[in-house]
């Protein structure tokens, strides 16, 4: 679209060609094997929630079959995935972790 300024210079404004990035949300799955207590200090390690907040999402995530556990740029949804999975594995508990686009 074509404006003029007050001298009437025209002025041209194109539309922005960044938009920005697209954000990824990480989630947890339910299992019948991970224990509960568990799955709320990983909530509490890698996503910084309180053990209230951790506690909430955990139960939803008990009774809904997944839950969000946050949104982050690709790069970070990446790594918490990776965290969450090899710490899960470190314990021998199959907890599952991914991410999808928001
Ligand atoms: N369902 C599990 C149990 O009854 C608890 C659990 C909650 C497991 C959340 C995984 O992402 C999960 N012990």
């Amino acid at each position: 679209m074509a404006t003029r300024s007050k001298d009437s210079t025209v002025l041209e404004t194109r539309k922005a060609k960044v938009k920005p990035p697209p954000m990824y949300k990480v989630l947890l799955l339910n299992d019948d094997f991970t224990p509960m207590e568990f799955v709320v200090m990983v909530l509490q390690k890698f996503f910084s929630m309180s053990r209230e907040k951790a506690t909430q999402v955990m139960l939803k995530v008990h009774r809904e079959g997944m839950g969000v556990c946050g949104l982050y740029s690709k790069d970070i949804a990446t790594t918490k995935v990776e965290q969450v999975v090899s710490y899960a594995k470190k314990h021998q508990h199959p907890l599952q972790c991914v991410m999808e686009e928001n």
